[in-house]
């Protein structure tokens, strides 16, 4: 079977009829960049599916513009993923169970990437029209209920809101926070991987205590006491790509960009005083500064014309991140005192990320080491049997097998040669 087949055949296994799972296993229900990422793999496969996923989740966004980081599968035992949606207790006015907090916003990129696959079916089926206004909501709840420190940037409130859930970029914060009890909830991620690859239980602890205090503050914004509040570089670029990716639906739909293009240049401008010392770096809202270096620190590397470009680019081609010696790019620092080449995000390389650093290689005209990372996720992709994430210094396998965003992500690097 070719690998084009094979990732094909991830997809097909993972697809519930109108949206795809990230595994079957570990995670059983429709997670939000997960969804992206899969739309942008889908369209080589089939463009309408990759619209039909976008907008399934789409369809799950609530009254006050954000779009839920899980949406809840009515199919899927209610206990077979913690925390499911007793713990949330968060239904949309549509009926659909939902958790309350968000993840990185790379839908509206997805969105144009999927018209861009066959804009005749798009333009057939009203794609662009129905996705346009919800992405504009999604972006204005992030830019107004979520600019909590006030300086033009979007704040996460929770580590799973970064999609990196246990980097060690969030340790300091974390810190701070009492954990849950552990008798009182049950995990089933370490029924489906290994405890050893996945965050320990203290640390799960404080992720259930945070949402907890969220949801018994109705997921309020203005009024939720948050101990975890911090600006991550990742988060805010994807939004900056995703502001773009906007102007150029505007466009499409004979509507004026120039707002979305001034969201784009002021967010620009925000982002820069994250950087420092060749590296963005999250800014902790209520602590120190955040020294720790990760991948969240080079994805703004997809920003069009982010004036940090090349001094980043220095930043990944060096020991630190080992671009083009090591196998992808690894989610934190190689030289910093807490990697873990297996550990959920605190060194290990994922299949997600390195497209996102593809792309701003692309665009950047770094063709050389854009191949090279293709290379290394097609070649990786197939020898791991579609890996949730490798370890970054052998490519061998860790977590789930069969993961849709790495299949999906092989099969738009195939569609680049
Ligand atoms: C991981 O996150 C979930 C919580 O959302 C978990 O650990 O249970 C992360 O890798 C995240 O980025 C991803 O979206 C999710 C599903 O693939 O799994």
């Amino acid at each position: 079977m070719s690998l084009r087949q094979a990732a094909e055949k991830v997809l097909l296994g993972n697809w519930t009829g109108h949206s795809t799972v990230p595994s079957r296993s570990l995670y059983p229900h429709q997670w939000s960049w997960d969804s992206a990422f899969i739309a942008i793999g889908l369209r080589h496969l089939s463009p309408r599916r990759a619209q039909v996923e976008l907008e399934s989740l789409l369809g799950s966004q609530w009254s006050d513009g954000r779009i839920p980081h899980i949406s809840f599968s009515p199919a899927v035992a209610r206990d077979a993923y913690f925390p499911g949606p007793d713990f949330w207790q968060a239904t949309t006015t549509g009926g659909v169970e939902t958790s309350g907090i968000i993840q990185p916003p790379v839908h509206a990129l997805a969105a144009w990437l999927t018209h861009q696959a066959d804009e005749q079916e798009s333009v057939r089926r009203g794609f662009l029209p129905r996705v346009y206004p919800k992405l504009v909501a999604w972006h204005t709840y992030l830019r107004t209920r979520r600019d909590l420190g006030g300086r033009g940037l979007v704040a996460i409130v929770h580590p799973w809101e970064s999609g990196m859930d246990n980097s060690p970029a969030w340790d300091a914060a974390l810190a701070r926070v009492t954990p849950a009890p552990l008798d009182s909830f049950t995990r089933r991620d370490t029924d489906h991987a290994s405890p050893g690859d996945r965050p320990t239980d203290l640390d799960y602890g404080r992720y259930v205590q945070l949402a907890a205090t969220y949801r018994d503050h109705a997921y309020d914004d203005a009024t939720t006491p948050f101990q975890f509040a911090l600006e991550d570089p990742a988060f805010n670029a994807l939004l900056i790509a995703s502001e773009h990716a906007l102007a150029d639906i505007a466009e499409a739909l004979d509507l004026d960009p120039a707002h979305h293009l001034k969201a784009a240049d002021e967010l620009t401008a925000a982002l820069g005083e994250l950087f420092a010392d060749g590296l963005f770096h999250a800014r902790d809202l209520r602590g120190t500064p955040v020294t720790a270096g990760t991948i969240s620190g080079l994805i703004p590397l997809i920003v069009p014309g982010l004036p940090q470009a090349a001094e980043l680019l220095t930043t990944a081609r060096g020991d630190r991140f080992g671009l083009g010696r090591v196998h992808l790019v690894p989610s934190y620092d190689l030289t910093g005192p807490a990697f873990e080449r297996g550990r959920y995000w605190r060194g290990p390389s994922w299949f997600n990320t390195a497209w996102l650093i593809h792309r701003g290689l692309t665009t950047l005209g770094e063709q050389q080491h854009a191949d090279q990372l293709r290379d290394d996720v097609l070649k990786l992709a197939e020898s791991t049997d579609f890996a949730e994430y490798v370890d970054p210094y052998d490519g061998s396998p860790r977590g789930a097998q069969t993961f849709s965003w790495t299949a999906a992500v092989a099969l738009d690097l195939l569609s680049c040669t």
